[in-house]
């Protein structure tokens, strides 16, 4: 009877690991236990409130749990109170976020304390990279969830409906309140009638979900859509169009939540093509949203092909401005003051403009950290960019802080994140990089999260075996934790520092082959091209040495960074050793604090960041008989190409630099396999 029993289960367990294919998420919870619940009002994301709890509740069976929506001055924004059973909150969406937060924990086995749990941003919003025709700049993971080309381009399908439907619920469980629906790269066909009526078809689907739409927009619609013959901002006609064409989108949707800009940057047209500034244009479109209660989300990426240190010019241009935009415009700033590279610094203008509102855009989609197919979990690079340390208000004044409305009393805060969504099945392209999803919304929700708990939380969600009946508290053996669990997370969170090892060690960046950015090219620098668009910018190797000098010998960008910090990046001695090449341009032979020289550092940087990866692979195959055998081939897979991808960084870079530095790389770490021609004639194509 016993072997029968156990044959049984073994069945059983060999069902729940066949196969997955990654589109729940770590939403994979469904449980039969029976619960009560009071609740005296009744909407739409109350129902969804309601629904979730019986379909996932894993507390006591028949447990009663009550949702109280009732004014409370300790709960902000769409917060909530939470003990065991209960749920208070000032809105809907406060008791919905409650909901998830409470079946987390039930899930995780996180204990559910008596507390009053507030978000640390206001607004939480993914930034979708999508097009009209459905392709999504950036985007690994499929075509648009939102938009396509063809016949049927504006037809709302029921499957549209049902995808994004479990797109709202996926952004609910995690906090996410706002989506901007298309790309900063914008069609003025955005604002037109046709488009207008999806964006109410999707913001009807989302809206119980408390996730409001947002649209990007090109500055120059008024011309190109509206038949005027200026986009001027100052131009009454031009004022008059933007404020009609507003209230038209508020007609259509009445919650609509505001628009992102990106203007004069990388060819997108904006004010300063009038003469403007770009206070005058984002406080136009701040003043015809004025009356409805939307925002303008202003994006701060500029940099021309000027002699000036690319680094500097964002501060350059914005710092004037501090003070002169509406309270209904936020400052949107990548979180690096170049562009979401594998490591950067922060940007000196988080808690340096000091009297606007400022927000961190973060990319979720890995544009320069092995697209969809390196396992690269974020988390730990915007915890580190949130914990960075700014000064601004003397020491705490982190870059969490200074966003956040801890230090300075921003009318409103946010946090962006460019998406990794796509029409793939498991919507992001590699199993893993659901994780940066997660850790996105988590992170937006809780600023002060670590990436320990939310790849924990994330791990047991989304991996974790329920019992065959799904009805009891899911296992977690110590079997599984100290053999799927433990060393998974270990992994994630030293991924991200292996993608730099292996890619881009001790502060250089930007070193991608064309404009993929996806394999190395550190020669690449075609003739015409714009140098800040060639790696030999950023690198700077000559026989001296390696590294772009922003001290003050260099470009000075150093001292756009508050005291004491601006001294400290200063001088090679005191920099940190992660943003060295950043700051400094040093002798192949300088001494590091271990010391080594520069080069052999570098190159045990590489060698470093190559066996990581190949140790993820081995860890990886120890974690089969705990995993479905599709998302365990397919994860297995990746990590193979991804262990290809950092030999060729490796040797790329390697053999390239070498030419400079003209020292052997070290004998006791594992020689190139790959020939320096041959890899610049490919030039690392990605297809
Ligand atoms: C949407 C980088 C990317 C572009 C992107 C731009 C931006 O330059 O390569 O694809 O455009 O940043 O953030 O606006």
């Amino acid at each position: 009877m016993k072997r029968l029993i156990g044959v049984f289960m073994a069945v059983c367990f060999s069902i729940a690991l066949f196969a997955e294919n990654g589109h729940n998420l770590w939403l994979r919870n469904k449980s039969n236990n029976p619960v009560n619940i009071v609740s005296k009002k009744s909407s739409a994301t109350l129902a969804i409130a309601k629904e979730e709890l019986q379909q996932g509740w894993l507390g006591e069976a028949n447990s009663t749990v009550t949702l109280l929506v009732k004014q409370d001055k300790t709960i902000k924004g769409d917060g909530f109170k939470l003990t065991t059973n209960n749920i208070q909150a000032n809105t809907d969406l406060g008791i919905l976020n409650g909901v998830y937060e409470l079946l987390r924990r039930q899930q995780t086995g996180e204990a559910i304390q008596d507390a009053v749990i507030n978000p640390s941003y206001e607004l939480r919003l993914l930034n979708h990279w999508d097009n009209l025709d459905g392709s999504i700049e950036r985007g690994y993971a499929g075509l648009s969830i939102f938009w396509r080309k063809g016949d049927d381009a504006f037809k709302v399908t029921e499957t549209d409906k049902q995808l994004w439907k479990e797109y709202a619920r996926a952004n609910a469980s995690i906090g996410i309140n706002g989506s901007v629906l298309n790309n900063v790269n914008a069609s003025p066909d955005m604002l037109k009638k046709e488009t207008l009526e999806r964006v109410k078809a999707i913001a009807e689907i989302l809206r119980p979900y408390g996730i409001k739409t947002y649209l990007s927009i090109k500055f120059s619609s008024p011309a190109m859509i509206g038949g005027l013959k200026t986009s001027d901002p100052l131009d009454p006609e031009v004022i008059t169009w933007w404020k009609n064409k507003v209230k038209e989108i508020y007609s259509i949707i009445p919650d609509f939540g505001g628009f992102l800009v990106k203007a004069n940057s990388e060819g997108q047209p904006g004010p300063q093509d009038f003469g403007r500034t770009h206070a005058d244009g984002a406080n136009m479109l701040a003043d015809a949203f004025k009356p409805f209660g939307g925002i303008v989300m202003w994006r701060a990426f500029v940099y021309s092909p000027s002699t000036e240190d690319r680094a500097k010019q964002a501060y350059n241009e914005f710092m004037p401005l501090d003070g002169q935009f509406r309270d209904n415009v936020i400052i949107q700033v990548k979180n690096g003051p170049v562009d979401f590279q594998p490591r950067e610094p922060f940007s000196p203008l988080f808690g340096a403009m000091k009297k606007t509102s400022v927000m961190p855009e973060l990319q979720i989609t890995q544009e320069y950290l092995g697209h969809s197919t390196h396992l690269v979990f974020l988390s730990t690079m915007w915890e580190e960019f949130l914990k960075s340390e700014t000064y601004q208000e003397g020491s705490g004044s982190t870059v969490a802080r200074c966003t956040d409305g801890s230090i300075f009393p921003q009318k409103h805060t946010a946090i962006a994140g460019v998406s990794n969504i796509g029409l793939d099945t498991n919507w992001c392209g590699h199993h893993f990089a659901q994780s940066n999803w997660y850790a996105f919304g988590r992170l937006a929700w809780n600023d002060q999260l670590t990436s320990k708990q939310i790849a924990d939380e994330w791990i047991k969600l989304t991996f974790n075996q329920t019992s065959s009946d799904n009805s009891k508290q899911p296992l977690f053996s110590p079997d599984w934790i100290v053999n799927f669990l433990n060393p998974v997370e270990e992994i994630m969170l030293e991924s991200r520092e292996a993608a730099v090892n292996y890619m881009m060690p001790l502060g250089l960046h930007h070193i991608f082959a064309g404009d993929h950015h996806y394999g190395p090219g550190p020669w690449y620098a075609p003739k015409g091209l714009r140098s800040d668009w060639t790696p030999p910018y950023y690198h700077k190797a000559d026989s001296d040495g390696l590294g772009f000098d922003r001290s003050p010998t260099g470009s000075n960008a150093v001292s756009q960074y508050h005291e004491p910090l601006s001294s400290q990046l200063a001088d090679p001695k005191t920099c940190p050793e992660i943003y060295l090449l950043w700051f400094h341009h040093l002798s192949w032979d300088y001494k590091m604090q271990n010391g080594k020289t520069l080069w052999d550092e570098i190159c045990y940087r590489y060698d470093t960041g190559v066996q990581q990866v190949r140790d993820y692979q081995k860890e990886w195959d120890k974690a089969e008989p705990y995993v479905d055998s599709q998302r365990f081939g397919e994860v297995q897979s990746k990590l193979r190409e991804q262990c290809k991808n950092a030999q060729i960084w490796k040797d790329a870079c390697l053999l390239y630099f070498q030419q400079f530095s003209k020292r052997p790389i070290p004998y006791d770490i594992e020689r190139p396999v790959n020939v320096l021609d041959e890899l610049i004639k490919k030039d690392m194509k990605r297809h």
